[in-house]
């Protein structure tokens, strides 16, 4: 016994000598503070380069709705699209050897010149594609020069790459599932590169396809969800730093949660309820605990679900916000500006072509005890479109 003792006291020292640098935290650089317009791009550099990192993730507050991701190698934070106006704390959170470091910064998103009504838009060029249908759009800055590109899904993702003056071009198309109604972007695999997710709706599936840094995509993932996927979204449920993704199922009357693993990979079989045919979801943080929550639009349900996440993946509650006229979008924003996040619908008006209007629904207080009055559809905020091309619906496409 004495013999096994001293072996064990000599080795432990040992190992660690032997490999010190396997068991070494990766290290992160500082961060400074930064400011950002509304809507624009921005970097924020470290003042040194990781060392010891596989992946970086970085994450703020549901309030925000631009995009983060990371360079592996310089650890440059590349911000795009940054809204709305406002501070934010920032994490930039590493991975590597099992361990993690996290280092913080604040984005300050200053508010641009103020429009004085009424705002006009100006016409652009259209961009064209090969695809016959149009189901769903994502923007990121998928060739990482600082311009934002588009994704539209149809049959597959046409790619189109912006000039930064509106002009778009390119002709990749990325293979996808069937009638992809849902897409999003996230950095999926951590290596710096925004990545495509897009559900299909006759697959019960949701494609992965993973970005180049470059314009392209590649990969064959298929993640099983609930069944005829529609809208997607980004979020991270369980708060490991790694990106999840939400899919909410128009035939299941659920909204499926897949956690992400960093590399590219999601697992897991949660289902949330929700109030049923459900078209679209959208993630936010409604009772501002810091987990991220979900809300879903109903379809033929004439109601919101909003679904309050417990920060580990798991969603719950019943709350099922009547708001009329068959919501098939929805879309989150402070629209009165006092802080909490509101959320605005789509109408369909149960003639499949005659919608014209957005609906506007307000957060009332208090955020800490939320009901179904928490959001109080106001009279007289509808805002009135061009036409029916301005406000999409994948109920609807164009014929
Ligand atoms: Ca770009
Ligand atoms: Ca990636
Ligand atoms: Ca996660
Ligand atoms: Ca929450």
């Amino acid at each position: 016994m004495i013999g096994h003792r001293c072996g064990l006291i000599i080795l432990i020292p040992l190992l660690f000598a032997i490999s010190p640098h396997a068991r070494a935290a990766p290290t992160l650089g500082v961060y400074p503070n930064s400011p950002v317009g509304a809507g624009a791009n921005s970097i924020v550099t470290p003042n040194a380069v990781p060392t010891g990192t596989t992946a970086i993730h970085v994450s703020t507050n549901t309030s925000f709705k631009g995009s983060f991701v990371a360079n592996l190698a310089t650890g440059v934070v590349r911000v795009t699209n940054a809204h709305p106006a406002g501070t934010y704390a920032v994490t930039v959170k590493a991975f590597g050897g099992g361990d993690t470091t996290s280092r913080n910064f604040t984005l300050t998103v200053n508010t641009g010149t103020v429009c004085t009504n009424p705002v006009v838009f100006n016409p652009a060029a259209n961009v064209t594609t090969t695809l016959s249908t149009h189901l769903a759009l994502a923007v990121g800055d998928f060739n990482n020069d600082g311009n934002q590109d588009l994704a539209a899904s149809g049959s597959g993702a046409a790619i189109r790459l912006g000039d930064g003056l509106g002009g778009f071009s390119g002709t990749t198309v990325v293979s996808l599932g069937t009638l992809p109604f849902g897409l999003a972007t996230g950095d999926f695999n951590m290596d710096g590169n925004l990545d495509l997710a897009a559900s299909s709706f006759t697959g019960n599936s949701v494609s992965i396809r993973l970005g180049d840094g470059l314009g392209g995509f590649s990969g064959t993932t298929s993640v099983g969800v609930g069944t005829s996927p529609n809208g997607l979204a980004v979020g991270d449920f369980n708060k490991d730093g790694k990106p999840d993704f939400a899919a909410a199922n128009s035939a299941s009357a659920t909204v499926s949660i897949r956690l992400g693993d960093g590399l590219g990979g999601f697992s897991g079989t949660t289902e949330v309820s929700t109030n049923g045919n459900t078209e679209k979801v959208v993630v936010g943080d409604f009772n501002a605990d810091g987990n991220p929550d979900i809300a879903s639009s109903n379809e033929g349900q004439d109601t919101v679900s909003i679904r309050l996440g417990d920060g580990a993946g798991g969603f719950s509650g019943t709350t099922n916000v009547s708001v009329g006229n068959s919501p098939p979008n929805l879309a989150i924003g402070d629209f009165n500006g006092d802080g909490k996040q509101d959320l605005a619908l789509t109408r369909f008006r149960r003639c499949r072509f005659a919608w014209g209007t957005a609906w506007v629904v307000l957060a009332e207080p208090p955020k800490s005890a939320l009901t179904s009055t928490h959001f109080t559809p106001r009279s007289g905020t509808s805002i009135t479109m061009a036409s029916r091309t301005s406000l999409w619906s994948p109920q609807a496409p164009a014929r």
